[in-house]
């Protein structure tokens, strides 16, 4: 028994009751409603489905008390375990010959002193915009377009990749029906790095970074943070720089002990 499940379910449970109240929602369009759910779980897309709309309020509460850089939404296709690259995410031959970039910055703690040693997951989308090491995107081992890299003793990271392209949520399965068919709506996002930076003593940090002149960062369909994740455009000969310097919150000891 656990009372904040307890409270959390209930008041969930009476909100919705407040929806369906206010809609005088009928007997075929509550089954039509379970009838979508069990194809989102059918199809995978449960943990799809609820990041879209809740993520961004999720990433609000846990910014009301950083300090130092602010969270942005993760999304579902998070791998851990990856490979630590050196340098260079692993990159298919077939994408050898596409845009590249390179990624690098700086991690300081609150203090603005570096933080060597910290570990930051960094993952993209294929150029076909699905994800590596994601079941129902394909077979595509986890190696590609994803890795750890580390800070060196001035807290600075580096590693290269191609560039992302703008990237549409899976939209042929339940998730893209309800917002695309039944709701008018799109299943564009922004193309976007994601990070999870990882330090000792150093509260986590999951963010993103969206590129300066691509298409939906303001019109994301996951709410995504907008421009406040937004990069300058900058190129080295042909190579984008996404210049992403990350300060890190410390650590807080009932986090660490509710996980
Ligand atoms: C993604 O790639 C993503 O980053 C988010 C937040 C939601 C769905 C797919
Ligand atoms: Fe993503």
């Amino acid at each position: 028994m656990n009372e904040r499940v307890t409270t959390i379910t209930m008041d969930i449970v009476e909100s919705i009751r407040d929806v369906l109240r206010k809609h005088d929602v009928t007997f075929s369009e509550y089954r039509a409603g379970i009838m979508h759910l069990a194809r989102t779980q059918g199809d995978g897309e449960i943990p799809l489905l609820v990041d879209v709309f809740f993520n961004s309020t999720i990433v609000e509460i846990e910014n009301r008390a950083r300090k130092g850089s602010k969270a942005a939404i993760q999304g579902p296709y998070f791998v851990p375990d990856v490979p630590h690259v050196n340098g260079e995410l692993a990159i298919e031959a077939s994408a050898k010959d596409l845009p590249k970039m390179v990624m690098r910055g700086k991690i300081t703690d609150q203090d603005g002193k570096p933080v060597a040693g910290a570990v930051i997951d960094v993952w993209h989308s294929t150029p076909q915009g699905t994800y590596s090491g994601i079941e129902k995107h394909g077979d595509l081992d986890k190696k590609y377009y994803r890795g750890k890299i580390s800070t060196d003793a001035n807290g600075r990271y580096e590693c290269k990749s191609i560039l992302p392209v703008a990237y549409q949520i899976p939209n042929k399965g339940p998730t893209g029906m309800l917002l695309e068919e039944y709701m008018g709506g799109h299943s564009w996002r922004p193309a976007h790095i994601h990070y999870w930076v990882q330090a000792d003593g150093k509260r986590d940090l999951i963010s993103q970074a969206y590129f300066e002149g691509g298409e939906h960062i303001e019109d994301d369909c996951c709410n995504g943070g907008g421009t406040d994740f937004m990069v300058p455009e900058k190129y080295e000969g042909d190579v984008r720089v996404m210049e992403v310097d990350f300060v890190l919150d410390e650590a807080v000891a009932s986090l660490e002990a509710a996980e």
